[in-house]
């Protein structure tokens, strides 16, 4: 009997990113600009500072830096998020973690599907935040019905793509001919739509209650919004935008600039004003402001301690600036964070003892090994600690580069509460919570290493 061949799930997600990469290039030239600073950047950054060349590499995470990138969509309907679970999970992506964006009002919440198993995310670490309109949050009930309505007429999903998203269910699996027809469908649905499926009259209703809710109701299907590279220099990165007619948010959102950079750190420039044209006899011209560009610098993923330490200092930095981040006190802020964040330990031997971060235990010099506990065999050389790359999202974060996007004047209350069962019931899945990833990988770590040099020491 021949075995069927399937093509790995990473594979797949490596060409479905590359293909969307190639796909928003077209849509959005700005973007093309964008992939180039960064990689100039990187470039810049590695030559000069070696240490984070050698820890990049030993790490087998320099590879993956070049094809590293992130994405969003905005769904409307239970349907279409569980169509994307599953189309997803074609590519070796699941839902992990829950996000409440209606802490920063806005009407949605979200979950991220990414890959989970580290030889994974070192192979494609390829994400997409992925969001869910809320529509019991339309105020209008006539409204929320026609949002209702014109979703329910869409079908986001190409035929082709059901017919494989079905094949891989049943089969286990897709062959390399059926993965490739895969991507070339699945494209269908991040694609833009010049072409809005309502009047100009639908569309002003519908953005009047809320930019976003036009954004999911008013299209085809849920174009991909932004593409996301990773840089490992923001402030400089940020610097260069300027320079090359790039306008980025007056404010870089997460924590201030570190030796040991930990979670994420991003910045986006201004959504783009798109030409559409809107349903109705006349087929009237007009604009939609929804994509934009961003980038973002990863750092070490946070035990809950950490988060919590991190969530404290951030408020308090917020709090003593008494406003919302913006252009007219971004210096100040800088400022308030930096010195709140001086509670933050800043190297990462600190990190690793207070419990702070989690890392990745590899074997540095088996011949140094005399222990058997962990600490020991690090003090002794034998073992050696990186930390774990941050591979989610900040909600606030979100919350601001949402709100930047949406154009400033969005009222900024909390208009209700997250609700994960809720997203969950739509998702037909239960989201991963993040930290029980980062506390199995670092513990999968410390395991392998011990087994490593058990072998060696009967082996000697
Ligand atoms: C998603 C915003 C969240 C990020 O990087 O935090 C996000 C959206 O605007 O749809 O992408
Ligand atoms: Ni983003």
């Amino acid at each position: 009997m021949d075995p069927v061949r399937f093509m790995h799930p990473d594979a797949i997600r490596a060409l479905f990113s590359t293909a969307l990469s190639a796909m928003y290039k077209q849509e959005v030239p700005l973007y093309g600009d964008l992939l180039d600073l960064v990689a100039e950047v990187n470039a810049q950054t590695l030559a000069a500072q070696p240490a984070l060349a050698e820890r990049l590499r030993s790490s087998g995470d320099e590879q993956r830096l070049s094809v590293e990138r992130h994405g969003a969509i905005r769904v409307g309907t239970a349907e279409e998020l569980q169509g994307l679970r599953r189309l997803f999970a074609v590519m070796g992506m699941s839902p992990v973690g829950y996000y409440d964006l209606s802490i920063a009002a806005v009407p949605v919440h979200a979950t991220a599907f990414r890959p989970i198993e580290a030889a994974s995310l070192r192979a494609n670490p390829f994400r997409v935040f992925t969001s869910l309109l809320r529509l019991e949050l339309i105020e209008d009930p006539q409204l929320r019905e026609q949002a209702c309505q014109l979703l329910s007429e869409r079908t986001i999903f190409t035929p082709g793509v059901m017919a494989l998203i079905d094949r891989h269910e049943c089969d286990g699996g897709l062959t390399d001919t059926d993965a490739q027809a895969f991507v070339q469908e699945a494209l269908e649905t991040f694609r833009w739509h010049q072409s809005a499926t309502v009047s100009t009259q639908q569309y002003r209703a519908l953005h009047d209650q809320h930019r976003l809710i036009a954004d999911v109701v008013a299209f085809r299907g849920p174009h991909i919004n932004h593409l996301t590279p990773r840089t490992l220099d923001i402030d400089r990165a940020q610097a260069q935008m300027r320079s090359r007619g790039m306008t980025p948010k007056a404010v870089i959102e997460g924590p201030p600039p570190r030796q040991c950079p930990i979670l994420l750190r991003q910045t986006s420039f201004k959504a783009l004003q798109e030409a559409v044209t809107f349903a109705g006899g006349d087929g009237a011209p007009g604009h939609h402001t929804a994509r934009f560009g961003e980038i973002e610098q990863r750092g070490a993923a946070l035990t809950p301690a950490g988060k919590a330490l991190y969530d404290r200092l951030l408020s308090q930095a917020r709090q003593a600036l008494g406003a919302a981040p913006s252009a007219d006190n971004a210096e100040q802020y800088a400022h308030l964070l930096k010195t709140a964040f001086s509670a933050f330990p800043d190297d990462y031997a600190s990190l690793r003892t207070h419990k702070l971060a989690y890392f990745n235990y590899f074997v540095r010099d088996a011949a140094k090994a005399r222990g058997t506990d962990l600490e020991t065999l690090i003090e002794q050389g034998a073992v050696g600690f990186e930390p774990l790359v941050y591979e989610d999202f900040l909600p606030v974060s979100a919350a601001g580069i949402f709100q930047s996007n949406l154009g400033d004047n969005t009222k900024a209350d909390a208009m209700t509460q997250g609700n994960q069962q809720q997203l969950e019931a739509a998702l037909g899945a239960r989201v991963i919570d993040e930290t029980t990833l980062y506390a199995q990988a670092q513990a999968q770590s410390i395991a392998s290493c011990l087994r490593a040099l058990e072998i060696q020491a009967t082996s000697a």
